[in-house]
């Protein structure tokens, strides 16, 4: 097997996306805010094919928000000036992701504005796509925060579904939190992470983790707040 550097998962490139998120203070870049959980599937990747239906779970929701924004870019190409958003400022990310789906906020108000967001019943909007890796966010950065912040009295295993019983669950059907529970075993020891992140000891991990938790809290907390502006936190 040859060594594949692109396809292991880095707490770098990781970090990077994450921090290159937060456009101003109350928005997300959608290509960066991607690009994190496509780093994401490389971490779950590598843990065997026991959470292959976890890394497929974001595939499918990273893949239906870019399928959107690159219907949408053609769409905008074809007929340039009539985007319903031509008055707002063209971001440099804007020609991958279409003038529409640049950030959260362009998102949410292009989907409104196209009846595309469905309140009532589940249709597939990048809304409430978003919202679906959005709560998935809180249940990472509870168990980064805790991996950071336990003195090594509870496995990763065991604060991964501590964490997950808090947030996640709250919104997962019966079968899928059955099929969660037994996703946690794949969970490594912290010896892996260690290794994962390049330190040796608890403390050098904290330092590490934190850098993430808090790079998560601040798009978690931007994405919250657009979606939480336009009542969208319960999106079926
Ligand atoms: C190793 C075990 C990790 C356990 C992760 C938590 C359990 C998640 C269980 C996910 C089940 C997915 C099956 C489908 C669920 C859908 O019903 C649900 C709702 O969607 P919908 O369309 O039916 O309304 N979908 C979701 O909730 C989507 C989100 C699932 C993503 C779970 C996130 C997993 C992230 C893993 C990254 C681990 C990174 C550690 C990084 C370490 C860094 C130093």
């Amino acid at each position: 097997l040859g060594f594949c550097p692109g396809q292991r998962f880095q707490v770098g490139v990781l970090l990077m996306h994450l921090q290159a998120a937060p456009l101003s203070t109350d928005d997300v870049l959608l290509e960066p805010y991607l690009a994190s959980w496509d780093e994401l599937i490389k971490f779950m990747d590598s843990l065997g094919p026991l959470v292959g239906f976890i890394s497929q779970e974001i595939e499918a929701k990273t893949s239906i928000i870019r399928d959107l924004a690159q219907k949408e870019a053609t769409a905008e190409e074809q007929v340039s000036g009539t985007s319903i958003l031509k008055d707002e400022p063209t971001h440099p990310s804007a020609g991958v992701m279409g003038r529409a789906y640049t950030s959260v906020r362009s998102m949410i108000k292009a989907e409104l504005a196209q009846g595309l967001v469905d309140f009532t019943q589940p249709q597939a909007s990048g809304c409430r796509t978003l919202l679906r890796l959005h709560r998935a966010l809180l249940w990472l950065q509870l168990f980064l925060h805790s991996l950071a912040e336990d003195g090594r009295a509870q496995s990763p295993s065991e604060l991964c579904r501590d964490a997950y019983r808090v947030t996640l669950a709250q919104h997962h059907t019966w079968w899928v939190r059955k099929a969660a529970e037994l996703a946690f075993v794949a969970m490594p020891d912290r010896a892996f992470f260690y290794r994962l992140v390049c330190v040796d000891t608890q403390e050098e991990a904290a330092v590490v983790l934190n850098h993430v938790v808090r790079a998560i809290q601040k798009v978690y907390n931007q994405t919250q707040m657009a979606l939480e502006e336009h009542g969208m936190l319960e999106l079926p």
